[in-house]
């Protein structure tokens, strides 16, 4: 090994930056170690040392601009981008509510290449949102270099979206050289390479486990539905008049936990259809949920939810928020209500060509997960089951995740909608399939549902039971 790798290594571990024993990560996973790069910015020795590395890891690299992902690798990038003589440019972590409200700093044209270098890499999943930032501005990506690779797959993660990944060093250096010193014993050596070899995955817990574990007593209400009932499928009942709605309402209500209006599709809309809608959600045992997407400041939609021909508010117990307001809305929508209500967040849509970045949905996950309250979950899609699973890792365990955008029999609508189907789904991590067209457009309707519920039941138990 380099004579600089291997003095980087034995420097990060006099210096604590690299870290031996029992760590709770933040995942709640238990990791044998624990790299931690941020304090390496005040020692210019080690600094000096990594720039020689990145400038070598570099060398046959082809790129216009770099950039470093803040905070860590942000000031090694800049040090590189001066000894390469190459521009440096950067991506803000929030975009200025003032000014010229840019999101990267630094001169580019649009098409040149940018190389993105990070200090560390754990699951990828942090690289995407840096490279979404710089392909959103022009830039194209192709490569990654990061510091140490303590990841399990990380470079096949980044190679399926068409990333590059050259990692300084690895986990097997760091063991070589500090079992070589004498610094780690070979047992602890051991532990680190068994976990490094395992898939990042959190174990997913059962339904029944997440069940015991939740406390907001709406989440809990769908969940337990969802258990006596041996049915995860949403019905998408989007029909014009009321006579095919209670038709197939009625056909359906016996596979479904829980039927899925727009009651604005409704033409003939009038005071006797939600006491029949209601009289039906008792007799087959499902739940009502709105399909509104509230978007607008707070004052306007508690307005919108409680009022107005519909008074939603009344009938409906769950209801679909957009966040593209910001977290009050959920106070406009949800607070001082005579009856508990909850929304799902629209966290990705299945729509072609829809604005949601992988930044936005981040950030609804986190108001979603402060406000588990009125929050039960998301609805959500994916490209693939890795990509939903992805996805799924992200939302706490307590917390729903429903999918629509599910089809058996079709790939999509010609209007942008994109199918999955059922078992991808829910293997993927969907805890409920949301079918429309799939049942409703069918001869039979409460035939296609019992196949739709078969379908997606099979999935879940085999995910829930083995
Ligand atoms: O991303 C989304 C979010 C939703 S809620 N994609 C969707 O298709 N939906 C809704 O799911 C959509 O409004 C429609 O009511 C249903 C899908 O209907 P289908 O006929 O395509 O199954």
């Amino acid at each position: 090994m380099e004579n600089g790798k291997r003095t980087l290594i034995l420097d990060l571990h006099r210096i604590g930056a690299l870290k031996f024993g029992e760590f709770k990560l933040k995942s709640g996973v238990t990791s044998p170690f624990y790299i931690d790069l941020r304090s390496i910015v005040s020692y210019p020795e080690i600094i000096r040392n990594i720039v020689q590395l990145l400038k070598t890891t570099l060398a046959n690299k082809q790129f216009d601009v770099l950039t470093g992902i803040p905070y860590t690798a942000l000031p090694l990038a800049a040090q590189v981008s001066v000894e390469l003589d190459t521009p440096l440019v950067y991506q803000r972590k929030e975009v200025k509510a003032y000014g010229t409200g840019k999101l990267i700093e630094g001169h580019f044209e649009p098409g040149q290449t940018c190389l993105i270098i990070d200090d560390l890499i754990t699951t990828g999943e942090s690289k995407f949102e840096a490279a979404e930032g710089m392909e959103r501005a022009g830039l194209k990506v192709t490569d990654f270099v990061c510091l140490i690779d303590r990841s399990y797959n990380g470079s096949e993660i980044l190679a399926n979206k068409g990333y590059t990944l050259t990692a300084v060093i690895t986990v097997e250096d760091m063991l070589t050289v500090l079992g070589g010193e004498q610094l780690l014993d070979d047992t602890l050596a051991q532990k680190v390479r068994e976990f490094v070899n395992q898939p990042v995955e959190k174990p997913q817990l059962k339904f029944t486990d997440r069940l015991a574990a939740t406390t907001a007593p709406l989440t809990r209400k769908l969940m337990e539905t969802i258990l006596r009932k041996r049915s995860n499928l949403v019905l998408s009942l989007d029909v014009e008049d009321t006579a095919t709605f209670f038709d197939i309402l009625d056909q359906a209500g016996p596979e479904i936990f829980m039927v899925k209006t727009h009651v604005d599709i409704i033409k003939d809309f009038r005071g006797d259809f939600v006491p029949r809608l209601k009289a039906l959600a008792e007799k087959h045992d499902f739940i009502i949920f709105e399909d509104r997407k509230y978007a607008d400041i707070g004052s306007t939609v508690r307005k919108q939810f409680r009022s107005g021909v519909y008074k939603i508010a009344d009938w409906a117990e769950y209801v679909t928020v957009h966040m593209i307001a910001g977290e009050a809305i959920l106070d406009g929508l949800f607070g001082d209500l005579e009856r508990p209500r909850s929304g799902f967040l629209l966290a990705r849509m299945s729509a072609k060509g829809n604005l949601i970045s992988e930044t936005y949905t981040r950030q609804v996950l986190e108001i979603g997960k402060r406000r588990k309250e009125c929050v039960s979950g998301y609805i959500g899609h994916g490209h693939d089951v890795e990509d939903i699973k992805r996805f799924r890792n992200k939302i706490p365990p307590d917390q729903l995740l429903l999918m629509p955008g599910v089809n058996l029999d079709s790939q999509g609508d010609g209007l942008g909608q994109q199918y999955l189907t059922v078992e991808d789904a829910i293997t993927g991590g969907a805890d409920a399939i949301i079918v429309g067209r799939g049942i409703i457009a069918s001869e039979d309707p409460g035939a296609e549902a019992k196949r739709y519920r078969a379908a997606a039941w099979k999935a879940f138990e085999s995910i829930n039971n083995e």
